[in-house]
Order: C-alpha cells, then structure tokens, then sequence
C-alpha cells in the first residue's frame, strides 16, 4: 500500500511538472487557418527581448465558435487568450466569463493597442452589449462580411446575387455551406423574409435577435432542402475545394473568398465574391482573457503584439482576413493600383478614395447592407439542435447501419445465451 502511494505521488509530480511553469507557458486558442506563419515563433523571442523572461506558446485551434465556447463555459479549460466572434463575446460577457483587460503596464513605445484601435471598430464593439463597454474586454484581430463566394465561368453575377442561389438545383453537388450556424441561420432567414424586410416591416437588426420557433421551423425547412444540393458543410476546406474548381457556390467568409480568388486565379479560375443586396451579417472576432486563465500578462502581451502593426499585415496578408488594425500602415500596405478607388472612410477617416480590394475592405455600401449577429442566450440551443437534426439526417447511412448491427447481434448474443442456460438447467433438473 505504501509503495502504491509513493508511485500515485510521484506520477502526480510528473504530470504537474509536464504542464510546466505557468508563468513561462501562454496558451492560446484560436480560429485554424487564423494567423501568419512563425507569428508565434516571433512573438516568443519578442517576449523575451522585452521581458527577458522565457515564453512557450501552447496554440490551439478550433474551427466553429460553439466547440470553444463549450471548453471554456463547460470545460472551465484555462486557456489564456480566445479569439470568439462578436455575439460569443457578448455571451461571455453576460455570464461573467471575461477578464478586463489592461494593458497601462505596458511600456508606451511598445504599447501597439492605441493606434490599432479604429473608431468604426470601436463603435461596433461597443453595440455588442449596450451595458459592458465590450472594448474594455476584447481587441479586435479580424473582421468581415458573410457573402458568396462564386465560381463566374459557371454561375452568373445574376444568379450569385441572391442568398437562393445555395438552394438552385442548377448547381446540385456544386455547393458548400459554412458549417457555422449563425452564419448560415443569418442569410436564411434574411431571403426567408425578404418581402417583409423590403415593406420595412421587420428590421436586419430584428431578424438578428432572438428567433421565434417559428423562424427556426423556416430556415430548417429551408436548410433540409440545401442539403440534398450540396457537397460538403465546411469549416475551412471550402477555400480549397473552391481554388480547385471542385465546388463552384460558396457560402462563406469575406477573408476565405480573398484566399479562394487568389489561389483560384493561378490556374485561371474566376472566383468572385458578393454580399447580397438583400442585406447580410459582418462579424467582428476579438481576442479576450477568460477568467479561468492563468497567466494573464503574457496573454495581455500577446494580444499587444497582435496589434503591432507590421504583425497585422502579416496576418491579414497571409490567411485573407482583413485586419481589425485601424493603424493607416496597414491600409497603405493593401493599396494596389489594379483595384478601382473606393470609400472606406468610415474605417480609415478621410479614405474617401483608395485603390483597395473590395471584397477585402467592403465599400460603405456593402457595410450599410449589414447587421450585427446578437447572442440569443437560452435559445441557442433550440438552433443547436436545429443545426444537428439538419446536418444528422444528412449523416453517413453506413454508421446508422453498423450501430444497429451491433445492437442486433447484442439483443441475439443476450437471448441465446438466456435460453442455453435455461436448457442447461433444464437437462440438470431431468
Ligand atoms: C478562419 C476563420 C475565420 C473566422 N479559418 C471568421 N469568424
């Protein structure tokens, strides 16, 4: 027994000393396909120029807000900084789950947050809860619009100008949708009530709220005729799978279609993307410190260098996104003469006229055709289920057919062996 004991206390020893010191260890946790490469290979040595003190980063990367809001809300996983989306801030908010954040201990010539921050996102970040001043949790990183992302020698300008253009038959296994449900619940219900939100009866920002079980009933009706058209729920392979010519309508993210247009154009695809003039959503993803986190200067110090200006471009360039960095080096770095001059004063004051993409930056036109996604907070799960009832049915017929295999040959295996024992018994008695 006091053998056993010393082996269970040394075992725990290792385990703690694996985890390592805390206050050397930042662990992160962001979107995939989210930053530059060796941003964090950098930011560690920076750390230490600055501090003189080690640092590793633990990075970790999820796919859909609702897979990191459970570690965080269920786990209680004490991941230093997130990267959640505007209406996931704002429920983190509502439940206590944030930690202010303060960044006055940080040396002026190396404090990267007062320039970065821009009036419009600062604006925006303050809607996000009308009681908390979101900006005093959360630093933007990234931004963008919900659109389609469309494949122009296959699909017209006309027909990818509407939300329906992910349930036209003409393009059946052609079609990708984000698996995301906000954002897919989002475009649904805005064509679902396109004639209502025309006559004004019903607001964008109303339809962002919380849905009635009515709309959910609707936008699944509407996502189960979907997906007998299309060829994948995606994450972050419908990029790919649209620069390879192998899907052509894409519901997706303003910073994917970048990506998409780019790669796609080097074996001479034309992909476009389009917000919908029948009003869209644009998001807004900001880095926050979770109570449960344990090392809460670093993770201030990382969030400082994300928002170093030259790190931004980086990021922006590499992964498509564009950046929430108000700093006017960044917009400088994406001018590019091929593009026609457009309006983004209302992020940059005073860029009335500039030379940049506008599916990157979207013109004030585009911004005004979008509402905010709001936290619907106990009716989150109606959607959650809605969501796996609409992907479940679209699942693999094979799984179904083994499980109730197995379950088949459990019931026999059960019953044979009840009814050899009682003719054993029965022989015995005789
Ligand atoms: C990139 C994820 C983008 C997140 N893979 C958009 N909210």
């Amino acid at each position: 027994m006091k053998k056993l004991f010393v082996w269970l206390a040394a075992a725990i020893l290792i385990a703690t000393s694996c985890e390592g010191d805390r206050s050397k260890t930042l662990k992160v946790y962001n979107w995939s396909d989210y930053i530059g490469e060796d941003v964090i290979a950098d930011f560690e040595e920076w750390y230490q120029e600055q501090t003189g003190e080690e640092i590793h980063v633990v990075y970790q990367t999820f796919d859909v807000n609702e897979a990191m809001l459970a570690k965080i809300e269920k786990g209680h996983e004490d991941f230093d900084v997130v990267c959640p989306s505007d209406y996931i801030i704002e429920r983190m908010l509502n439940s206590g789950l944030l930690l202010p954040l303060d960044f006055s201990a940080i040396p002026d010539e190396i404090n990267y947050i007062v320039n970065n921050r821009s009036p419009y996102i600062e604006g925006m970040f303050r809607q996000i809860n009308p009681d908390i001043d979101a900006n005093d949790y959360s630093v933007a990183y990234m931004w963008g619009t919900t659109g389609i992302l469309y494949n122009a020698d296959k699909v017209t300008d006309e027909e990818a100008a509407t939300w329906d253009v992910i349930r036209n038959p003409k393009f059946a296994g052609k079609i990708l949708i984000k698996d995301a449900p906000r954002d897919v619940y989002g475009p649904v219900i805005i064509t679902l009530r396109q004639k209502e939100l025309q006559e004004g009866t019903v607001t964008l920002d109303q339809l962002m709220q919380n849905p009635t079980d009515k709309d959910l009933a609707d936008v699944e009706a509407y996502l189960m005729e979907v997906r007998e058209l299309i060829c994948g729920w995606e994450a972050d392979f419908g990029k790919d799978q649209m620069a390879q010519d192998r899907a052509w309508v894409s519901l997706n993210w303003a910073g994917d279609a970048v990506w998409a247009i780019e790669e796609g154009a080097e074996i001479g695809l034309n992909l476009k993307y389009v917000v919908p003039e029948e009003g869209s959503t644009v998001w807004f993803d900001g880095w926050v410190i979770p109570k449960y986190a344990q090392n809460i200067s670093a993770a201030t110090m990382f969030i400082n260098f994300m928002c170093r200006p030259d790190i931004a471009i980086r990021n922006m360039e590499e992964t498509g996104y564009i950046s929430s960095n108000g700093d006017i080096s960044v917009l400088e770095s994406q001018i590019d003469e091929e593009f026609d001059p457009i309006d983004v004063s209302y992020f940059f004051p005073g860029a009335t006229e500039v030379c940049v993409d506008p599916t990157l930056y979207p013109t004030r036109h585009t911004i005004e055709l979008c509402a905010l996604e709001h936290d619907w907070g106990q009716d989150t799960e109606k959607l959650i289920s809605m969501w796996s009832r609409v992907k479940g049915q679209n699942a693999d017929y094979t799984t179904v057919i083994v499980i109730a295999a197995v379950v088949l040959i459990a019931i026999a295996w059960f019953v044979r062996t009840n009814m050899n024992k009682k003719k054993r018994s029965k022989a015995k008695r005789k």
